[in-house]
């Protein structure tokens, strides 16, 4: 934690993208405060790729259990320790960290090969819990594919376009889909429609290609399908107009 002291006050950053403009400080997990009635809480700085974002969701390893109830998903779980550390930040601290301002959604994808990928999401952001965590976004670019929208034709962005879906989980079913619930189907909190075209928060597979009664692996459809569960995932935030110090803006990783 890296708070500035102002008199006999502690300042926090509201975000990471306000650290790194500050301090340039290398990757880890830092305390920040989005909002001044929010108490401070801790959060991964990926100050990689560009620097300054904030990390709300990652798999690495499989050691974390997705399968949780709302209130997991509202208050967030998983470890804020270690580089590799599996978490979801909370939707209450997602919901603090999106409310202002334009933002870029960047999702970090990895296979079991190593092969890396990436999608972008302009205004990337989530209603408060009266709303269900409703998740809106804009724009897509990269090379992994809008999954996020559903899929590259109508029928399966009618089932599974995730943009304007209320949040369920295996105890909340806000899903449209009339038969049953996505949330216990596919092990995870999500902005689930019929099902879904991405799970990010699905079960973890190792090795990748899975088989059973539901697409319920960390999925990507678009890249690598239904039936391939990844080996990383890192969801992550920062403004949409940020400008490192070498002048590289959004896009310019990798
Ligand atoms: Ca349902």
């Amino acid at each position: 934690m890296l708070p500035t002291t102002s008199g006999n006050l502690i300042v926090y950053d509201r975000d990471c993208s306000m650290l790194y403009d500050r301090l340039k400080p290398p990757s880890g997990f830092y305390r920040i405060k989005p909002k001044s009635e929010l108490e401070p809480f801790l959060v991964f700085c990926d100050m990689s790729d560009g620097g300054g974002w904030t990390v709300i969701q990652q798999r690495r390893n499989g050691k974390v259990d997705f399968n949780r109830d709302w209130s997991a998903y509202k208050d967030g779980f998983g470890h804020f320790k270690r580089h590799n550390d599996e978490f979801w930040l909370g939707n209450e601290h997602i919901y603090a960290l999106l409310r202002e301002g334009e933002n870029l959604m960047k999702i970090d994808l990895m296979d079991w090969k190593g092969e890396r990928n990436y999608a972008m999401y302009e205004n990337f952001r989530i209603a408060d819990e009266e709303d269900k965590y409703r998740l809106q976004f804009g724009m897509y670019s990269g090379r992994a594919g809008d999954a996020l929208s559903g899929g590259t034709n109508m029928a399966d962005q009618w089932s599974a376009c995730h943009n304007s879906m209320q949040f369920s989980t295996r105890d909340q079913d806000q899903d449209r889909y009339q038969q049953g619930s996505c949330a216990q189907e596919n092990n995870g909190g999500w902005w689930y429609n019929r099902c879904h075209a991405a799970n990010l928060n699905g079960k973890f597979y190792r090795g990748g290609e899975y088989k059973g009664k539901y697409d319920n692996g960390v999925v990507w459809l678009t890249w690598r399908g239904l039936w391939y569960s990844l080996r990383h995932t890192a969801m992550k935030v920062r403004p949409l107009f940020f400008m490192d110090s070498l002048g590289s803006g959004a896009g310019a990783e990798e």
